[in-house]
């Protein structure tokens, strides 16, 4: 069956082999575009941070965000599974720390691991933010993360960064430039490089 744009999925090979003795930049992809078109370098460069909450984690939703945000079209550069340290989430959250929900906040961030993933693609921060829906989740509507899957503005499954500017700051908080990966177009064969 023809995936998207009428590539064939078996066509995808981007897996490394467990035994390749390289990081990632050693990786040759045969990888097609996965975009109906092309652009100018400047867009496909957007990146965004994206991280499953512990209820979402805990409610094994991971896989289910993943898909929607492949089904996109969106690259993911990076994920990681982690303990969300006090002092990262302080400092992610600190336009809210005079809310009175904010004590509330940290207590379920910190309540079980998260996943965290940079997701890269055209538009991404203003498209995810519309994919995870309204942070009420009795305003999210049908369709999207939090109007699927969440009841309740305190375990609302998500977080998508809000601007291009926060993406960057979230990024840089949440992951090592060493952790993430740019995907370059090499036309038929794209290759994976350390960012
Ligand atoms: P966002 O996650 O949609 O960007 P923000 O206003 O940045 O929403 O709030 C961050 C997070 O704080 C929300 O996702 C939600 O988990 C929590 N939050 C926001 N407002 C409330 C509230 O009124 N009660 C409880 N938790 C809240
Ligand atoms: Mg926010």
């Amino acid at each position: 069956m023809g995936g998207l744009f009428g590539v064939r999925a078996a066509g995808l090979r981007c897996a490394r082999g467990p035994r390749d003795p390289e990081p990632a930049r050693a990786v040759r992809c045969q990888c097609p575009d996965p975009l109906p078109f092309k652009g100018g370098p400047s867009w496909t460069r957007e990146r965004t941070l994206v991280a499953v909450k512990p209820d979402g984690v805990q409610r094994r939703l991971v896989g289910d965000v993943i898909q929607r945000f492949e089904r996109r079209g969106f690259t993911l550069v990076g994920m990681k599974m982690l303990q969300a340290p006090e002092s990262v989430l302080a400092e992610h959250y600190q336009d809210l720390r005079r809310k009175p929900f904010y004590p509330a906040l940290i207590r379920y961030m910190s309540s079980g691991p998260v996943v965290a993933m940079v997701w890269e693609g055209y538009n991404v921060v203003r498209a995810s933010r519309a994919m995870i829906g309204h942070t009420d989740s009795a305003e999210a509507a049908p369709g999207t993360i939090r109007g699927d899957f969440s009841v309740h503005i305190s375990r609302n499954v998500i977080h998508a960064s809000d601007s291009v500017e926060g993406a960057q700051r979230e990024i840089q908080l949440w992951f090592q430039s060493s952790e993430l990966v740019s995907w370059a177009d090499g036309g038929q064969h794209s290759s994976i490089h350390s960012a």
